[in-house]
């Protein structure tokens, strides 16, 4: 994946996101906390155990809760291939059909493993993550088929994902009912959010539509891709009318530093990913975890 050095220079304000950025979430978080203690006090005080342990079961869930990263966009805008070149390994489903069939989570932990769980489970299945993908794939004869996971994880290395960030790969907007509820349910976890669109073909009508109604109280980080496909002398008015489409909609100011064009080949499907350009590693870091 490589991010077009002049598109890097167009997009050097540093914004940090104050709609849904992990600071003010954490801020937000830790008042919440606060007003629970105080409340927690105050039912001892006046001796109204069942207010108090509520509270306390507020603020435990609270001080838990990770901060949720979602990748989101139309089918085959590259979403599992963005996030495959953040892990540097081919772990998730990539194909020019339809590929990613649940939800799947990447977090933090040293040892790489994946989870699979099935719904109504207590327990998910441990399987080596070069193995996921032939689990979670979309199976081309049955591509209606519900998947027989309710969610996939896979814990892995990511220093994007320390302090509890969850890095999120959903299914493709827009292709299968069951998968476009699966995805649009989850969207409800979501801190933060990375929209994928097609450089080419950016901000449809129904993409405009899921910003404006889904995707409203975020200031999403939007990654163009394909930008390989586009000839050089075309790339800065590809880059403009992209950003018009957006700017048109939420303004320039709101989500300003927020537009990355990529070129997201991977080598004919074989090669791993280079690895994802500092540059926007920097700036996806910055905006999650602001004190890295
Ligand atoms: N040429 C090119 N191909 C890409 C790019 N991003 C993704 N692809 C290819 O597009 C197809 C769909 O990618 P995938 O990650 O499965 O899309 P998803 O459905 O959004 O998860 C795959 O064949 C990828 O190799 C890109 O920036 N340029
Ligand atoms: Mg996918």
């Amino acid at each position: 994946m490589n991010i077009n050095d002049s598109v890097s220079r167009d997009s050097t304000a540093d914004h940090q996101g104050e709609g849904a950025s992990y600071t003010t979430a954490g801020r937000q978080r830790q008042q919440l906390v606060e007003l629970c203690r105080r409340v927690e006090t105050v039912a001892q005080q006046i001796g109204d155990q069942g207010s108090g342990e509520s509270a306390g079961a507020l603020r435990e869930r609270v001080e838990n809760d990770a901060f949720h990263v979602m990748v989101v966009g139309d089918m085959k805008r590259g979403k599992s291939t963005f996030v495959n070149a953040l892990l540097g390994e081919q772990v998730l489903p990539v194909k020019a059909t339809p590929a990613t069939a649940v939800i799947t989570e990447v977090r933090y932990g040293e040892a790489p493993v994946a989870l699979l769980w099935r719904e109504g489970e207590a327990e998910p299945k441990e399987i080596h993550p070069r193995d996921l993908i032939r689990e979670i794939i979309i199976d081309n004869e049955n591509p209606d088929m519900p998947s027989p996971y309710s969610k996939a994880e896979v814990i892995w290395p990511l220093p994007l994902c320390r302090n509890g960030v969850v890095l999120i790969d959903s299914p493709g907007r827009n292709e299968n009912q069951i998968r476009d509820d699966i995805t649009l349910d989850y969207l409800k976890e979501a801190d933060a959010v990375v929209f994928m669109q097609h450089a080419i073909a950016p901000m449809s009508l129904s993409e405009q539509q899921f910003l404006n109604v889904y995707l409203d109280a975020y200031d999403p980080f939007f990654v163009f891709t394909y930008f390989d496909a586009i000839d050089a002398e075309e790339r800065d008015a590809v880059i403009k009318s992209a950003r018009k489409r957006i700017t048109d909609i939420r303004t320039e100011d709101r989500d300003e530093g927020h537009f990355f064009f990529v070129d997201d080949r991977v080598g004919g499907g074989v090669a791993p990913p280079p690895p994802t350009p500092p540059d926007m590693r920097a700036r996806i870091r910055r905006f999650v975890k602001p004190s890295d």
